[in-house]
């Protein structure tokens, strides 16, 4: 079995001998330019064209990460690049979903406690202790019900605040309300005080935080993206933190990654910023995820974590 792997950040040598020690059977090689032999696997995260475009014996493609929004972005530039009866495989979980719920909770709790408040309070030199929060109206909405979202939502159950969901289909998770399909989104937001996106970038999702549906959540709200930067217009984020509508925000992504240094978002003293690292990829957890794949691949079975290429994710 011969497996290709391109990945323009990470380190590669670390990963080709990991892989190596998981497949010791198969051949496996670093894509470089002008290679054009043939293939059963490729390992890929924002790959050139040229990795996958007419790859003799190719099977399937994973890509090293959750969100598939890249490679889909590109095969519409490009549709030629993967052919028909090659699969598309994303990651699911493979530890992302522990550090999801770490940065949520986090953050929800550090709101829920006021420390955003405290803060400003010790920079003012002010000693004053303010009204507490109830859970009752702390409703976390989370949109996106995915292998990450009902993770996260089930991890904030546990702390005793109302939780919803919002999907395109219904769920049945204990302890959340679930809302599904664009006729619900609006009672989703109704209400809702700390809103977490977890949605993927597709074209139905893309700008789907904006002014409209910022205004429909509840006084006072707080925003945690951290699935994509096309899915928030950071504009409307910035005037609804100025009526006061929005009263906080943290955001992992962002439109334009790196944030450009002049954005407006750096010196906002209700935004916090992480450098898209909500959810890392973690090579052995992911590699473990691929050879289990590849396996069932090869027994001719369904895998999970095929994308639909037609839905977006
Ligand atoms: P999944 O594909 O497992 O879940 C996607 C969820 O979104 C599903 O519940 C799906 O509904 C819902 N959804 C999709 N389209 C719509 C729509 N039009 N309306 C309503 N709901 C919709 O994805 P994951 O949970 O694995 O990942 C989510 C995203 O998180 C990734 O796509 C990626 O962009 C982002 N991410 C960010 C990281 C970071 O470090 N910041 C790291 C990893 C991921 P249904 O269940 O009905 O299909
Ligand atoms: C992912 C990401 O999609 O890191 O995995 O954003």
């Amino acid at each position: 079995m011969d497996i290709i792997f391109y990945h323009p950040k990470a380190n590669v040598d670390s990963w080709l001998q990991k892989l190596k020690q998981a497949l010791p059977l198969a051949r496996i090689r670093q894509w470089t330019e002008g290679d054009n032999h043939r293939a059963d696997y490729a390992l890929v995260w924002n790959p050139p064209v040229e990795v996958l475009r007419q790859r003799e014996a190719l099977k399937a493609v994973f890509v090293l990460g959750a969100g598939v929004d890249g490679i889909l972005d590109k095969l519409k530039q490009c549709p030629d690049m993967l052919a028909k009866d090659v699969a598309l495989y994303r990651l699911e979980d493979t530890g992302m979903a522990q550090q999801m719920q770490e940065y949520a909770v986090s953050q929800v709790l550090h709101w829920f406690r006021r420390f955003d408040d405290y803060q400003m309070q010790k920079i003012a030199g002010q000693w004053q202790p303010l009204p507490e929060y109830s859970h009752q109206e702390f409703t976390i909405g989370v949109m996106g019900a995915g292998v990450l979202g009902k993770k996260v939502a089930e991890s904030l159950t546990i702390w005793g605040f109302p939780v919803r969901s919002w999907s395109r289909s219904k769920k049945a998770f204990q302890g959340i309300t679930s809302y599904a399909g664009d006729d619900q989104l609006a009672a989703f937001l109704a209400d809702t005080r700390v809103l977490i996106n977890l949605l993927p970038n597709t074209p139905e999702t893309k700008g789907i935080l904006n002014k409209e549906r910022l205004n429909q959540l509840a006084e006072g709200a707080y925003v945690l993206n951290l699935a994509r930067g096309a899915h928030l217009i950071e504009s409307d984020l910035l005037a609804a933190l100025t009526s006061g509508k929005i009263k906080a925000a943290m955001l992992d992504v962002f439109a334009t990654e790196p944030l450009p240094a002049d954005s407006p978002l750096w010196g906002h003293p209700r935004i916090a910023i992480t450098p898209h690292i909500a959810a890392m990829t973690h090579p052995s957890e992911a590699i473990a995820f691929i050879v289990e794949t590849i396996s069932i691949i090869e027994q001719g079975k369904e895998a999970g974590g095929k994308v639909s290429i037609i839905r977006g994710y």
